[in-house]
């Protein structure tokens, strides 16, 4: 049975997944949920049945559901090991999650619908406090990552070495988060340049949001 991936096409957690599985060349069914539309389908029972956090993106392999993008990551690294994901002695491989992590952990859940929604309902942000809100989280996050990478990557046109890591796979989607968000990256040139390398690859470009079916 195909790989299912529940995603919405704007969410940087499901272009992470989106990445890993064109990278590793595995077909995959998109069952879109739209995080909006109708107080978000995210919310609905058929999906909390599916993943009781609400959250996208899960992957449905064989029936088995798993949520939490770095651990389908993980799980599709162990399924199908070529290309890596997570090359490498454990030390590498340590440094390569530790710098997906500083994303998947530390910058984009401040970032997320839920979050700023309820700075905005309770704290009164408006529009501009939540753009101040997103850019400073991300900058902070993205200032320490520049000077990571600035020391890790082995050809300026990888987080990590030089061949596609999980951490290029976080970095980008994040990337796509900071200029949705006008957020100024201009302070961070080794992460913009390996970005823009990274997004010219088939596996990346057929994962950017606007590629994917349920874009508008
Ligand atoms: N840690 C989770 C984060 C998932 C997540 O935050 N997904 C967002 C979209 S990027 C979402 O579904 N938001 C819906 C909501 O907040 O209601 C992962 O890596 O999969």
């Amino acid at each position: 049975m195909a790989l299912q991936l529940y995603s919405f096409w704007r969410s940087s957690a499901a272009y992470r997944v989106r990445i890993a599985l064109h990278y590793k060349g595995l077909p995959f069914e998109t069952v879109a949920k739209h995080l909006v539309r109708d107080g978000g389908e995210q919310r609905k029972a058929d999906y909390l049945a599916v993943n009781p956090q609400g959250l996208v993106p899960a992957l449905a392999d064989d029936g088995h559901v798993i949520p939490q993008s770095l651990a389908i990551c993980e799980y599709l690294e162990e399924t199908h090991p070529e290309p890596r994901l997570l090359p490498g002695t454990a030390l590498d491989r340590a440094a390569i999650r530790s710098l997906a992590l500083a994303v998947a952990c530390d910058i984009h859940p401040l970032n997320n619908l839920s979050v700023t929604g309820y700075v905005r309902s309770q704290f009164g942000a408006d529009e501009a406090a939540i753009q101040r809100w997103m850019a400073h989280w991300i900058q902070r996050g993205f200032g320490a990552l520049e000077q990571r990478v600035q020391r890790l990557s082995g050809d300026g046109r990888h987080c990590y070495g030089s061949s596609v890591t999980l951490a290029d796979v976080c970095l980008v989607p994040q990337m796509y988060n900071a200029r949705r968000f006008k957020a100024d990256v201009s302070a961070f040139p080794t992460l913009v340049a390996i970005c823009s390398q990274l997004e010219a690859r088939p596996a990346f470009s057929a994962a950017r949001p606007e590629a994917q079916p349920d874009a508008e």
